[in-house]
């Protein structure tokens, strides 16, 4: 039989920040797939495990032992597999790995596999890697995602001394992925101008994300900006705002090493309490268009979500990343204290494409919605733009309209679109 898997094989390749990552080659008689791990950087405590050698090449950051459990532990056992069956992969490596956060093999070694085999079902089934996914996934429903694009880049993500790490634009108001991504590069694009006008020509560098990163501090002042630029571009009726506070990097301590209380938060260097931290939420809310606010409390400060939830979650999509880790047992605990409504997804938080599946789909049966995300480290692989289109998620997060590991998500979809043709929807999410 063709589709059963007949080798696979890893290797260590480099990310978007210069880092080691994990690539994966699979194959069966006739065709060949392979795919690379992205990596964060605002990693929450509650993902399963990256392995690292934490040696004296790469400054620690190597993954040859990740590399070497895919070469020497995985790949003899799956061979014989059948590519098609990826519960059945995707079991055996979680398995065969034995341990609660995928510490043993790791995240990165079994989610390397799982990508490229899911790529190589689809090759054998002769369908773009959407349509497999939408297969996996039970769902007909194809939908090309609003996308959340990060283009002004803070917290660890950048040099400079804003907090909230991701200031985002969502042209929700398109009506074609092509006219989504032709806005958001009109606004960019504008946006480089305003920043250059106030504040010279060394103030366009850009972040990990391909966002801006000028050096600004007060958290409201990247969303007059992005205002300036949206209206400078013309597209004030079509573009909306996210916001990614990503709070697990300022609670108790901020990036700077200034400390706060237990429980509390710094924000521009002063000290705020759950509470008052909700409230300054609250203002931003009233002043900007914003629809989606992510990691607007730290990952463990489950009363403050809940609480947060309860007050905005009918006018804001509140978006669960450092919290969820797209991990099902922690969806169901936010579902029970009602803590946010919408998933990010992101495959390596969890480690293997089954498991996302299995969080996209309780997510969305839950009424919640679904952004599929990529990580501040990533590749050129643009497996998650067949994600988003193939869960029918409606939303993908992957970075500016700029630097190439970013556009490849985004030209991915302009060809999904194409060969979609007429069929093709663009969801309407807000
Ligand atoms: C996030 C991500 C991606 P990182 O916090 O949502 O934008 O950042 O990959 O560094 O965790
Ligand atoms: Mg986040």
């Amino acid at each position: 039989m063709s589709s059963k898997i007949e080798g696979v094989r890893a290797r260590e390749v480099l990310d978007s920040r210069g880092n080691p990552t994990v690539e994966a080659e699979a194959w069966t008689k006739n065709s060949v797939a392979r795919a690379m791990v992205p990596s964060g950087a605002s990693t929450g405590v509650h993902e399963a495990l990256e392995l690292r050698d934490k040696d004296a090449r790469f400054m620690g950051k190597g993954v040859a032992k990740a590399v070497s459990n895919v070469n020497k532990t995985i790949a003899k056992k799956i061979v014989g597999m059948d590519c098609t069956e990826q519960d059945a992969v995707d079991g055996f490596m979680i398995e065969l790995d034995g341990t609660e956060n995928k510490s043993r093999l790791g995240a990165n070694a079994i989610l390397s596999v799982s990508m490229a085999v899911s790529r190589l079902a689809a090759i054998e089934e002769g369908v773009p890697l959407y349509r497999h996914i939408g297969r996996l996934s039970k769902n007909k429903k194809f939908l090309l995602p609003v996308p959340s694009m990060n283009v002004l880049n803070g917290g660890v993500h950048a040099g400079n001394k804003l907090d909230i790490q991701e200031y985002m634009i969502l042209p929700a108001g398109a009506k074609s992925f092509r006219e989504a991504l032709e806005i958001s590069a009109e606004v960019y694009q504008n946006l480089k101008t305003v920043i250059k006008e106030k504040y010279g020509k060394d103030a366009i560098n850009v972040g990990d994300e391909g966002g801006f990163a000028p050096p600004l501090s007060r958290p409201e002042e990247p969303l007059d900006l992005i205002m300036a630029a949206i209206e400078k571009a013309g597209h004030e009726k079509k573009v909306k705002l996210g916001v990614d506070a990503a709070a697990s990097e300022f609670f108790e301590q901020d990036k700077n090493g200034r400390k706060a209380a237990k429980g509390n938060y710094v924000l521009e260097g002063v000290e705020l309490t759950p509470g008052r931290l909700m409230e300054r939420y609250g203002q931003m809310l009233d002043s900007y268009p914003i629809v989606s606010l992510e990691d607007a409390f730290s990952q463990d400060d489950w009363p403050a979500w809940s609480s947060f939830t309860g007050r905005y979650g009918g006018r804001v999509q509140v978006v669960g990343d450092d919290l969820l880790v797209t991990n099902v047992k922690r969806i169901e605990k936010a579902l029970k204290e009602k803590a946010c409504n919408t998933l990010l997804l992101k495959i390596n938080q969890i480690g293997s494409i089954t498991e996302s599946i299995a969080a996209a789909r309780l997510s969305m049966e839950s009424g919640w919605n679904v952004m599929v995300s990529h990580r501040s480290g990533e590749t050129e692989d643009p497996y998650i733009a067949d994600l988003a289109v193939g869960l029918g998620a409606g939303e993908l997060k992957a970075g500016a309209p700029c630097r190439s590991e970013r556009t490849a998500k985004y030209n991915q979809l302009l060809r999904i679109e194409e060969e979609l043709g007429n069929k093709a929807v663009y969801a309407r999410m807000f």
